[in-house]
């Protein structure tokens, strides 16, 4: 019995952030997003669309991503009967790039297909973990700031911290603040601020006993990592280097990563990203799944990723509390004992908040 697609959905919401997230790249205040419902008779899927609204971080934006989708995506999908959501992305494979859309409409897809089986997405997945550790990143401007965004999340029960840094940074300041926290795993995330002119101040940040560093030269640099990685001491995760399969395949053959960043979001969804973790496992290669400050919607799917054996290390996954007053799902995510519990709920655990999804809706 396949699935037709009856409908699909595009919302645009606008939310402010807690607290301005603040980092060498951009200034977010507020979180432009698109959720994608994907209807089925009673039943209905999730996705979201985690462009941001200037091209900052990648090339998609809120805008493309929703043109791509209303005229590109959502007319090869809508009236289609499926067995598989696969088989949905395989019909829009040949659309090029913009895998950020692709990601909206294809999690929606797998989430509306755990729901018609009965179960939670985790299990169509094959996951095996029912909890997942938890992790969250800080943005700082002094130490003082950074003492007290560490402290803070320590208290919360983060076990894993990502400092923002770039090569500006002193760092000393990161060394006294990982010393007062001897269990805490911390990772730093450059988002591609250093190159080849400052190769010596990459060596002091790698001598100061980092699980690993995130991102340390841009996307383009690929023999920048195939040069360094092999000989920095601490591992180096690729974050904004990662937009596909190939681009895993491309580390795994030129020794470029000792781990991936993977964000479902950014690589095509669910789909890709199952062939992603299937790779680095076979590779032997770390894997985390990474955010962009995500609601719910999204949050959830990764979630039900995480439970994979490939995945292997504590990615971007914070509580909705952190970035947001108020998540736009139901139930929202929380903390326990610096872990996630994994929902047994079908699909993916949450659902959008419809009172919320009105407040915040602007097109
Ligand atoms: O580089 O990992 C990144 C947020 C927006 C864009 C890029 C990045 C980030 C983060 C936040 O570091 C991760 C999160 O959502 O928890
Ligand atoms: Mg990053």
């Amino acid at each position: 019995m396949g699935i037709r697609i009856d409908e699909v959905k595009i919302h645009r919401v606008v939310v402010p952030l807690k607290k301005p997230f603040h980092t060498k790249l951009q200034h977010v205040q507020e979180r432009e997003s698109l959720l994608i419902e994907v209807k089925s008779g009673d039943f209905i899927g999730y996705g979201e669309g985690v462009a941001f609204t200037t091209p900052w971080y990648t090339e998609e934006t809120v805008k493309t991503t929703k043109f791509v989708l209303r005229h590109v995506l959502i007319p090869i999908v809508e009236g289609m009967t499926f067995d598989h959501p696969q088989e949905v992305y395989e019909a829009f494979r040949h659309v090029r790039g913009n895998r950020m859309a692709k990601a909206a409409l294809d999690m929606a897809c797998w989430d509306l297909y755990a729901k018609v089986q009965k179960k939670p997405l985790y299990e169509i997945y094959g996951g095996q973990k029912r909890a997942i550790d938890a992790g969250v990143v800080v943005t700082w401007k002094t130490e003082e700031e950074l003492m007290e965004e560490v402290t803070r999340a320590v208290e919360e029960g983060y076990r894993r911290v990502k400092i923002k840094i770039h090569r500006h940074i002193d760092p000393s300041i990161l060394q006294r603040v990982i010393a007062q926290f001897p269990a805490v795993y911390f990772f730093a995330d450059a988002n591609g601020s250093f190159s080849s002119q400052s190769i010596e101040k990459l060596r002091e940040f790698d001598a100061i006993g980092l699980r690993l560093i995130e991102q340390p030269f841009s996307r383009e640099a690929r023999t920048l990592y195939e040069q360094w990685t092999p000989k920095l001491q601490t591992p180096i995760a690729l974050d904004e280097s990662i937009a596909s399969l190939e681009d895993v395949q491309w580390a795994i053959e030129t020794n470029a990563a000792d781990c991936i960043v993977l964000k479902p979001g950014r690589v095509g969804g669910p789909t890709e990203s199952l062939a992603i973790i299937e790779q680095t496992k076979e590779a032997g290669l770390d894997l985390w799944i990474g955010g962009m400050i995500e609601f719910g919607i999204s949050k959830a799917h990764n979630i039900a990723l995480a439970t994979l054996e490939g995945v292997t290390l504590p990615g971007d996954f914070s509580a909705s509390n952190h970035f947001w007053a108020q998540d736009l799902v139901t139930p929202p995510l929380t903390l326990c004992d610096g872990q996630m519990i994994v929902s047994d709920v079908p699909g993916i655990g949450v659902t959008l908040d419809e009172q919320m999804l009105k407040k915040y809706k602007a097109d």
